[in-house]
């Protein structure tokens, strides 16, 4: 006789939603943010990828949303604990921005308007991982989750989604951004709780 177990691998939810370590599931979606909320019109905003040669490829509104679009749907994790499940994001993905730029770079550093900074290995940005995201429940994404434009990378802990993103910087050193120079783990996954340096 087959003995079939369930929930012994991690919680496993209705809808195949699983829980990380330490984490619990909220139904609102709070808002984090560590200074105030920068006010960017989508006629100024501009996304930036440079390279560890300087050479910059530069995005404004019209082009970015000119591009091939996707509609992920993605559970997040916050290092404080939430988890929401199934949210519905609409962006560019960072396959398709870095497509054409050359680089020996191993590392990324994300800026936003505002100076906040994250960094992640450049591999996390690729393979269908990340997205520029400019809309969320199929609506604008409001300015408070970070509109005009977020970075999206739900794979590792929430500060990685840099919110008001105006660029990436390609490195071939690890930098940390500001998160990470205050005490927060280098890489961030939720599943091996990376919360902070030495977890
Ligand atoms: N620019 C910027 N991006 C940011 C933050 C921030 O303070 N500034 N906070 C991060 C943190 S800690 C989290 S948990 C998520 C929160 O996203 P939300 O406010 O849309 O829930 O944004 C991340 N991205
Ligand atoms: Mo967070």
């Amino acid at each position: 006789m087959a003995i079939v177990s369930r929930g012994f691998h991690g919680r496993q939810r209705a809808g195949g939603h699983k829980l990380p370590p330490g984490q619990y599931e909220t139904i609102d979606f709070p808002v984090l943010s560590a200074g105030p909320t920068p006010r960017v019109s989508r006629d100024e905003w501009m996304f930036t990828v440079t390279t560890e040669t300087g050479q910059k490829h530069t995005w404004d509104w019209a082009q970015l949303t000119a591009l091939p679009g996707q509609t992920p749907t993605v559970d997040l994790h916050c290092v404080t604990k939430w988890s929401k499940f199934g949210t519905h994001w609409g962006g560019v993905s960072l396959d398709e921005l870095l497509a054409d730029v050359e680089t020996a770079a191993d590392f990324a550093l994300v800026h936003s308007y505002g100076g906040y900074t994250t960094n992640l290995p450049l591999e996390d940005l690729l393979d269908g991982k990340a997205w520029i995201a400019h809309t969320y429940d199929g609506e604008d994404l409001p300015a408070e989750h970070g509109g005009p434009a977020r970075l999206l990378v739900p794979h590792l802990y929430l500060w990685k989604s840099a919110k008001w993103v105006r660029g990436i910087e390609l490195l071939t050193e690890d930098e940390p951004g500001f998160w990470e120079s205050a005490g927060y783990h280098d890489y961030g996954d939720p599943w091996r709780e990376q919360r902070y340096q030495g977890d």
